[in-house]
């Protein structure tokens, strides 16, 4: 737990207690609340991930921006007020500034959860898929993966949307020296799909193992992340081939839009959700719940080893 917060941060008094005790704490991110699922799946989503983290022994700690305020935990009725999504703002690193001055209520993304954590103290982190590389021009790349090259957690995903540059995204992260992390496989998973034909860094076959990497990599003085990937449930998992054609429609849509910037990604995740006929929708909640599940073993993990 650190100490030296900014005053429009607010820690959830569980969270709080469970830093102070050293205890295992799992953040959890917004922006696939406010922009990333439709309502009501959202909701429901967002307390399965509480749930799962809680049944795996870890305190979970939704982080949003309630009224300019960054909130460490969110209270039942917060998040019912995201999942509502009006007037909901993307809030990435950089917008923290501006809604605390202006009081905006917003969901917080991979970069902007991995910066509030990261000032909480929490180390363990669980998303859906991280944004990367975006295909063709004009030159697209998510604030996630600068904020990995320098911020020390470990990230758990089911690696990055399919919407985007995979080679591209693994290569930038390869530069800015973020390990990788196959959680019991070989192979970068593609959000949707189990399968890219991209391999991971390194393979790990437990939490333990995430752990001994996690920390002989801090051990060196390095401020990157782990990037752990998760294939997404079998039982829910899309084929790869299926997703790519289904995939460049949705590219082919927002492009034709003009859809740009912030915008770009909710547009394809709920372009994908209609175009599959659903079918998207549910591998994206089974594999948010199972990442869930992974980072509660991975901060217990963490919490054991110190
Ligand atoms: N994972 C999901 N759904 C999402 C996201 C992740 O299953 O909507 C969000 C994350 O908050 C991530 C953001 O940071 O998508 C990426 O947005 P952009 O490409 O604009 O950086
Ligand atoms: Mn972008």
């Amino acid at each position: 737990m650190k100490t030296g917060l900014p005053s429009w941060f607010k820690i959830d008094p569980e969270v709080s207690s469970a830093l102070h005790a050293g205890q295992p704490v799992v953040a959890l991110e917004s922006t696939v609340i406010t922009h990333g699922l439709p309502y009501p799946d959202n909701m429901q989503l967002a307390r399965d991930m509480e749930q799962e983290v809680r049944q795996g022994g870890a305190v979970p700690a939704t982080i949003a921006v309630i009224a300019g305020r960054v909130a460490i935990g969110v209270a039942p009725e917060e998040l019912a007020l995201l999942a509502r999504g009006e007037g909901m703002h993307k809030i990435s690193t950089r917008d923290f500034a501006a809604a605390a001055a202006k009081g905006w209520n917003g969901g917080t993304t991979v970069a902007g959860t991995m910066t509030a954590a990261h000032a909480a103290g929490i180390k363990v982190f669980a998303t859906g898929g991280i944004g990367g590389v975006h295909r063709d021009a004009p030159f697209d790349i998510s604030a996630d993966l600068p904020q990995l090259a320098r911020t020390p957690m470990i990230v758990v995903c089911a690696g990055a949307k399919a919407i985007l540059d995979l080679p591209a995204t693994l290569e930038y992260l390869e530069t800015f020296h973020v390990p990788v992390v196959g959680m019991g496989t070989d192979e970068f998973p593609a959000f949707y799909s189990r399968e890219s034909g991209l391999p991971v860094s390194v393979r790990a076959d437990s939490a333990a193992e995430v752990v001994d990497i996690a920390c002989a990599h801090w051990e060196l003085g390095l401020n990157s992340a782990l990037l752990v990937v998760v294939p997404p449930p079998a039982e829910a998992a899309l084929p790869y081939d299926r997703v790519a054609r289904d995939v460049d429609q949705a590219l082919a849509e927002a492009r034709e839009a003009g859809v740009r910037g912030q915008a770009v990604t909710p547009f394809l995740l709920s372009r994908m959700a209609e175009i599959t006929g659903g079918a998207s929708l549910q591998a994206n909640l089974a594999l948010l719940r199972n990442n869930a599940r992974y980072a509660a073993q991975i901060a217990r993990a963490l919490v054991a080893r110190r």
